[in-house]
């Protein structure tokens, strides 16, 4: 960690009481002139400070960026967001993703844009990513499991981030859509897309895209998207801050990824249950032949969705998209 982000930590630290700059030179061991080069910094970065006479600093106002400074403050991981690639504009998130994970990147990477010019859902599907206002990031993932035991693994991503905006955002509850959206109220307020790439029996890495609309304002959304958007800020009627978000969903999801290949999606089947809006509901599925309907009637331990149709006959949807009608 470097002198200028330690600076910042102790500022933050303080909680609102001032931090002397004498104090923070001698205890850093440089000198007072250093001290306030890297407040200059911190100032051009987006942070503000009030200077009280006699007594130092207090921070007034942070940055509404995703810089990895910004994350770091709130991060409390072992390896996931220990590496972020942070980029202004980006084409995708996952494409870059992609190319690092090729490269060797370590478990937990993340990379992260404020804007996507080519966001990508499922199926080569749009994803509108607006500068500033959402969180756009793909997350590389080396675990431990087959090709085959990785298709459920979206499903342990949509339970951390589900976890981390409750945590946070007391007055919102989304729910999971089976098997990559997250709505609240109906409308959809985050995506996940999860890619992999694998050689034989063994993933190489999973690449973990996540979208979702923290602060957009409903005028952000393009016509195409309005009726069936949301963001947080939207629905929690409060300015999301992004960063501590991003911190809390690397912290869950390291924590449910560990869960997750040591003891199988059975070991977070239930909690995908009670966070879910999808099984009990009379649904219509779509996969790329056909189009039925049935009662989504439950899920098996590998993350299969099940459907019981009107003739009693049960089937296992394995991909596919769901309407809850
Ligand atoms: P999906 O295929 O389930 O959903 C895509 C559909 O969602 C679109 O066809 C459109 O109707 C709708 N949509 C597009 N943009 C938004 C939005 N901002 N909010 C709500 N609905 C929208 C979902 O795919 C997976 C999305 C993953 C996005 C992340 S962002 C970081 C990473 N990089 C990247 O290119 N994709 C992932």
């Amino acid at each position: 960690i470097s002198i200028k982000d330690e600076i910042l930590k102790r500022i933050l630290a303080a909680n609102g009481e001032a931090v002397s700059g004498q104090e923070l030179a001698d205890s850093l061991g440089v000198s007072r002139t250093a001290v306030w080069k890297h407040m200059q910094t911190l100032q051009e970065e987006g942070y503000t400070f009030e200077t009280i006479k006699k007594k130092g600093y207090v921070l007034t106002g942070v940055p509404n960026s995703l810089s990895p400074t910004q994350i770091d403050l709130f991060l409390k991981t072992e390896h996931f967001g220990r590496k972020i690639h942070y980029f202004d504009v980006v084409d995708s998130t996952q494409t870059i993703a992609h190319k690092l994970a090729q490269e060797g990147a370590p478990h937990g990477t993340v990379i992260i844009g404020e804007e996507q010019t080519a966001g990508r859902g499922r199926m080569a599907r749009p994803w509108e990513s607006v500068h500033g206002s959402g969180i756009w990031m793909t997350i590389i993932v080396r675990p431990d499991v087959t090709p085959q035991q990785a298709s459920s693994y979206t499903l342990v991503v949509a339970v951390a981030v589900t976890m981390a905006i409750t945590t946070l955002y007391k007055d919102i509850e989304p729910a999971i859509k089976w098997p990559n959206d997250l709505l609240i109220n109906g409308k959809k307020c985050t995506g996940i897309l999860t890619e992999m790439q694998a050689e034989a029996d063994l993933v190489q890495a999973l690449l973990v895209g996540i979208g979702i609309n923290a602060n957009q304002e409903a005028a952000d959304f393009s016509s195409n998207i309005a009726e069936i958007a949301t963001s947080l800020r939207l629905e929690a009627g409060e300015e999301i801050n992004r960063a501590a978000l991003v911190a809390l969903i690397l912290q869950y999801l390291e924590q449910f990824t560990e869960l997750y290949v040591e003891e199988g999606f059975a070991s977070i089947k239930t909690l995908w249950e009670q966070l879910s809006c999808t099984i009990g509901q009379r649904i219509e599925v779509t996969t790329i032949r056909e189009r039925f309907e049935g009662i989504a009637s439950g899920i098996t331990d590998d993350g299969v969705l099940q459907l019981t149709q009107d003739d009693g006959l049960v089937r296992t949807i394995y991909a596919g998209d769901i309407k809850i009608l």
